[in-house]
């Protein structure tokens, strides 16, 4: 666990649709029209409601679909939250450093989080899934931004790890940074 200033940063293990929080982050796409991961298993459990604010999203604000980096709030259907917010990880690149579009994914959903007055922010590790992002990266990034960035009325911040590597890289990041 650590603290920057009145935040706290915590870390679990497990699915993250089993999480209860004001607001749980979406490893999403562009499209906003749902995918795998983490993106497939929070419209699975979130049930019909997610996707109807999602579409409506792509018929008003943001036709062209959301862009990398920025991040958008729905409701949460039927998951133990009151918002899922929608970000779009960068796919990882060898010949380019898309790391500010990384830390930009967590920077915009912790300023949506505070615009709604969420004080519990679940987020996955964007972008080290489908998109490819090393873990050891995406942790230093993802703990850094968040130590950086997050502050009142978000609380508590809390990192939920899919598995037991990436668990140990969030670990190692925190007790670095934090
Ligand atoms: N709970 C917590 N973490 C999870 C879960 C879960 N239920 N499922 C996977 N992870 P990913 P990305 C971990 O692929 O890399 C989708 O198709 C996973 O092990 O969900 O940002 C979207 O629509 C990994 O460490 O997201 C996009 O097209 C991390 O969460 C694309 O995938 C992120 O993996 C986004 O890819």
């Amino acid at each position: 666990m650590s603290r920057s200033e009145a935040v706290t940063v915590t870390l679990a293990r497990g699915d993250i649709t089993r999480q209860k929080a004001d607001a749980l982050v979406n490893a999403a796409n562009s499209s906003l029209l749902g995918g795998g991961g983490v993106d497939g298993a929070i419209h699975r459990r979130g049930g019909p409601e997610i996707l109807a604010a999602c579409r409506d999203l792509r018929a008003s604000k943001y036709g062209k679909g959301l862009p990398t980096g920025g991040a958008v709030a729905t409701t949460a259907g039927r998951l133990d939250a009151k918002w899922v917010i929608h970000t779009v990880g960068p796919v990882w690149s060898g010949a380019e450093d898309r790391s500010e579009l990384l830390a930009s994914c967590y920077r915009e959903s912790l300023r949506v989080a505070a615009e709604l007055g969420a004080r519990t922010v679940v987020f996955p590790a964007v972008s080290t899934g489908i998109f490819g992002w090393p873990m050891d990266d995406g942790a230093r990034i993802a703990v850094r931004t968040v130590l950086a960035e997050a502050a009142p009325p978000v609380e508590e911040v809390r990192f939920v790890l899919f598995d037991a590597h990436a668990y140990i890289e969030f670990e190692e990041a925190l007790a670095a940074q934090g």
